[in-house]
């Protein structure tokens, strides 16, 4: 299916129109093309002498893009400003610099820093030149040359592209040295499966072969997706660039960083660099996810997924274009067609895995803070929020618990009875995790600290440059770091965590500071001065430096330098965290990571991190959350009501209210900030929390069902609008609102004194999931009434949300009465679904061990059909029935034949509701109405 475009009659045309701008506007452009040359070193051009006038203001021609309304000057290199790729993007270069490399050096009056760059690629600029395509078992392969040397440092000068087209969706193209090996990223991704045998697939790819570049187009309109010929390909050993052009400037992803749900391509850029770092603006956080997601504008989309774990940057301008680096490994591209933005979420989960299904308390209510220094304090709390009738599953602690801050022991006098609070907390149908830091303090007196002890003994530390073990320094004072590459590692780690638990039962365990975090820059020795510790070129990270606020990157893993592999860092502690767990335990873990990469939700639940307690940040949370469902990590939140700085009361209860709609939700603090466990505040903020979280429960069934469908094919769970609309416009980038699955749409107050919310509805029948009242709405705002104890709720119309009634954990409600939101569509008919399992046990799905129940609705009745059961529902009922949009009042209503009397109908908002049933789960139910 590929093909050779690009053909001499394009060239010619390409090349006769650069050729007439240059000789038009600069009469000392000294040299001329023949129409059927390439524009290449071979030719007897010496770049050295190009020389472009830099009084340009006389002489620019400006035009109006139509689509940004913006003005760009159409400069002598024949490039419109917007379309500049920066021929500097590792370094800033004078005008001599600029044309030492060949560049076009144009300044522009009226831009500085950050906009466009002043010295950018010529069309066409050399680079490789592409052999043959020739077939292989997988696809597709050429080999790329260089006649000459690029402006960097150890060039490669011939590359191997193979092109695999892997499903009628997805394409991968890799770009590596054939002559020698270098890191590939390990852990993400399964076996390659590709097909050379694809018929009919939703791409096109072509190919410029001189200077090399690919376009891939959506075979179906033709429309270009990527083009990698506005820029060249430079690939050195510690840099690799690579430019593409963008169908859009709708784009989703390249995380983590504190952004809303779209890109803003105005000349920035996002670094990738794993870092422990409060979130704020520009800053790289904790996790590194090289995918996007571009919107094509008319509901298709596609996805981008760059599979490398080196430091990266990716420079965004408004052409729109982007431009990665970064600085090792290979290129490694998975194009995913959609078309439409959930096929594509889903063809990218394909290759990263599907996320894991979390066990169902995790679904439930967590409460921790830093400083519950003793388990009486524990105790109290959970005591605290008992008596406020508030629902809690999970109770945490922080490091509090460990004994001089070395984890893998607690403190024998203030934390001397643990082992005892976690059986109360299990008497009491509660959960218990703790926090698990990865750095293993190195300073305890030989024989005094397993697990150094035994990490010295099994090699499982990470080395500096020099072979001995890398010193840093964490909260336990001087540190060694597991290296999680390394298979003994794992055992070890397996270990530690079983004879743990052995003494404190814990439920799940919380892997905070790996990044991994360190005090001191690299190690308590610093850091060789090397070219990977100074690369050539570092991209724009916090701190300037690789090695800033975590290990020397010189430092040695099993499997390579951790240069290479410092992305990883979190995945592979998760991974080994959760095997752990499941040997140890052998119901499904739960583990709870800060750092992040492609992968991590197999194994692992996110949460986004050190946030401040203010309302900026509490708005921010919600493209954080739902970008981290794009990523394949669904079971995530942010720390309700903030983790820096104090609360204030109103904050906490919008905060709740929020996080009562996060996949994850667990309320966090800060050691020095005024407490902000609900039961803290006022009566009425109490019965506002309660009210949130009350909620929350009553919907876990609907909830883990989501997670159900996102564990067995790949969606997401809180879910943005232009995933379920994607052709509506008005929701491309809608993020102070959000979904779970397709049909509850959340939206939340985000403003300090705001007692109303202007709400989004996009077209179609819209309930309050409050009362039922009901909104049709063209696709538009709408002004809600938000009283502090209210979050607005909507149900879609033609959705059945099964519920259960709230309990103060999920062992309780778990035993509880279902109940039905049924709301019907315009058409009259409405659906849903139920995954139930005993919620714990290990791959339930996979080894069908769980019950699933449909329900459907019609003009004047429900049903409930059961079409798989493994008993998990024995004992289990359905104890009411809610009806939205029942026009008629009905006179008579039955239950599987029997007439009801207890139902009412409310004339005004058109709800029937059919309470006190008593009608087992395991089999058939009809409720009817006339
Ligand atoms: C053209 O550029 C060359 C090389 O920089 C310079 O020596 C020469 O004076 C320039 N000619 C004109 C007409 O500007
Ligand atoms: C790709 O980009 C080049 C450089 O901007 C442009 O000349 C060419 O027309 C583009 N190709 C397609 C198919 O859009
Ligand atoms: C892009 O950024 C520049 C400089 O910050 C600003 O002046 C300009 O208005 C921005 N353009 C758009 C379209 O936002
Ligand atoms: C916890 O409280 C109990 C009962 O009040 C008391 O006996 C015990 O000494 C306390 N433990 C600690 C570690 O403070
Ligand atoms: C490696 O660690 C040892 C022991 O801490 C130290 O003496 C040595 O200087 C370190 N090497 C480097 C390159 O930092
Ligand atoms: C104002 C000005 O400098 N205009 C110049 C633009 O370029 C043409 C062609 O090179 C000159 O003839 C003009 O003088």
């Amino acid at each position: 299916m590929a093909r050779i475009c690009c053909g001499p009659l394009h060239t010619f045309a390409l090349l006769t129109s650069v050729f007439l701008i240059l000789v038009h506007k600069d009469k000392n452009v000294s040299f001329a093309f023949s129409p059927s040359a390439e524009w290449q070193h071979s030719t007897n051009i010496s770049y050295r002498s190009v020389q472009f006038r830099e009084n340009l203001s006389s002489n620019v021609t400006v035009s109006a893009d139509p689509r940004t309304h913006t003005r760009y000057v159409r400069d002598q290199c024949g490039i419109a400003v917007e379309s500049r790729i920066n021929c500097g993007c590792d370094r800033s270069l004078s005008r001599a610099d600029c044309e030492a490399r060949g560049c076009c050096y144009v300044p522009l009056p009226q831009s500085g820093l950050g906009g466009p760059p002043w010295c950018f690629y010529p069309v066409r600029y050399p680079g490789y030149k592409m052999g043959p395509l020739l077939p292989t078992e997988k696809g597709q392969r050429a080999t790329l040359a260089r006649s000459a040397p690029s402006y960097l440092p150890r060039d490669i000068p011939t590359l191997q592209l193979d092109l695999m087209p892997e499903t009628l969706g997805r394409l991968h193209l890799t770009l590596k040295d054939p002559a020698s090996p270098r890191y590939e990223v390990p852990f993400v991704t399964s076996q390659s499966r590709g097909h050379k045998d694809i018929q009919n697939p939703l791409y096109d790819v072509d190919f410029q072969p001189d200077p090399f570049g690919f376009i891939v187009r959506r075979k179906s309109n033709g429309r270009v997706l990527l083009n990698t010929t506005i820029g060249p390909l430079l690939f050195a050993d510690q840099y690799v660039q690579l430019s593409t052009s963008m169908a859009s400037s709708v784009i989703s992803g390249l995380g983590e960083h504190y952004t809303p749900i779209t890109l803003d391509l105005n000349w920035t850029s996002v670094s990738l660099w794993n870092r422990d770092m409060a979130p704020h603006r520009s800053a790289n956080l904790y996790g590194s996810h090289p995918f996007f997601l571009v919107q094509e504008g008319d509901g298709q989309a596609h996805g981008v997924f760059l599979l490398n774990s080196n430091a990266m940057e990716v420079f965004l301008q408004p052409a729109p274009a982007l431009t990665w680096v970064t600085v090792g490994g290979i290129l490694d591209f998975y194009i995913f067609l959609g078309p439409s933005p959930q096929s594509v979420v889903q063809q990218y989960h394909e290759v990263i895995g599907y996320p894991m299904m979390p066990p169902y308390w995790s679904l439930g209510f967590h409460l921790c803070r830093w400083g519950y220094t003793s388990t009486n304090i524990t105790r109290t709390v959970v005591q605290l929020m008992r008596q406020a009738k508030i629902p809690l599953d999970v109770q945490w602690n922080d490091l509090d618990y460990a004994d001089q801050r070395r984890v893998f022991t607690f403190d024998l006098q203030r934390f001397g009875d643990l082992p005892r609070m976690v059986e109360e907390f299990h008497q009491l149908g509660m959960k218990y995790v703790l926090i698990l830091d990865p750095g293993i303090s190195s300073a305890s007196p030989p024989g005094s600290y397993k697990p150094f002890d035994d990490g010295l003994k099994r090699g499982v530390f990470i080395k500096n440059s020099t072979g001995q073990i890398l010193i840093g320094k964490v909260w336990p004072g001087p540190t060694a770091f597991p290296d999680f590459t390394n298979p003994t590692t794992q055992d070890w780690w397996t270990d530690c965590i079983r004879v743990f638990h052995s003494k404190v039962p814990v439920d799940g365990l919380w892997i905070d500071m790996n990044e991994p975090s360190n005090f001191v820059q690299g190690s308590v020795d610093g850091c060789p001065d090397s070219d990977l510790e100074k690369p050539p070129y570092t991209p724009g990270v916090i701190g300037g430096q690789l090695n800033a606020g975590t290990l020397c990157v010189s430092a040695q893993q099993y499997l390579s330098n951790h240069y290479n592999l410092h992305n990883l860092y979190g995945l592979t502690e998760a991974i080994a965290t959760h095997r752990a767990l499941l040997k140890v335990k052998s119901t499904r873990p739960f583990v709870l990571s800060r750092s992040s990469f492609p992968g991590l939700g197999r194994f692992s639940a996110h949460w986004t991190g050190d946030v401040r307690s203010d309302w900026e940040q509490l708005r921010f949370s919600i493209p954080g959350v739902l970008l981290f469902g794009l990523y394949g990590v669904p079971l995530v939140g942010a720390d309700v009501c903030g983790f820096g700085g104090d609360t204030t009361e109103e904050l906490c209860v919008r905060w709740t209210q929020l996080g009562a709609f996060y996949p994850f939700m667990r309320n966090h603090n800060d050691k020095p900030n005024a407490p902000q466990e609900p039961f803290v505040f006022s009566q009425q903020a109490q019965d506002a929390m309660r009210t949130a979280i009350t909620l929350r429960y009553s919907l876990l069934p609907f909830l883990y069902t989501l997670f159900h469908h996102t564990h067995s094919s790949g969606s997401t769970v809180a879910r943005p609008l232009f995933l379920e609309f994607p052709t509506d416009p008005d929701c491309q980038t809608i993020d102070r609102q959000f979904l779970w699955g397709s049909s509850l749409l959340i939206s939340p107050v985000l403003e300090e004194g705001a007692l109303e919310v202007t709400a989004y509805l996009p077209p179609g029948t819209w309930y309050s999931l409050h009362n039922g009242e009901a909104y049709y709405s063209k696709g538009q705002y709408i002004l809600f009434p938000a009283p502090l104890d209210t979050i607005n709720v909507h149900v879609r119309e033609g959705s059945i949300i099964p519920q259960q009634v709230p309990a103060l954990t999920t062992t309780a409600s778990r035993r509880n009465p279902f109940t039905l939101i049924v709301a019907l569509s315009v058409g009259n008919w409405a659906k849903g679904e139920l995954f139930w399992d005993d919620g714990e046990s290990l791959d339930t799905f996979e080894h069908g061990n769980y019950s699933y129940v449909l329900f459907f609705a019609e003009e004047s009745y429900v049903v409930s059909k059961p079409v798989k059961l493994n008993g998990s529902l024995d004992g289990l009922v359905l104890g009411e029935v809610r009806v939205f949009g029942v026009r008629a009042p009905p006179t008579s209503v039955w239950a599987n034949g029997q007439k009801v009397h207890d139902f009412s109908y409310s004339q005004d908002t058109k709800v029937l509701t059919v309470a006190g049933l008593d009608l087992p789960m395991t089999a058939m139910i009809t409720v009817q109405w006339s």
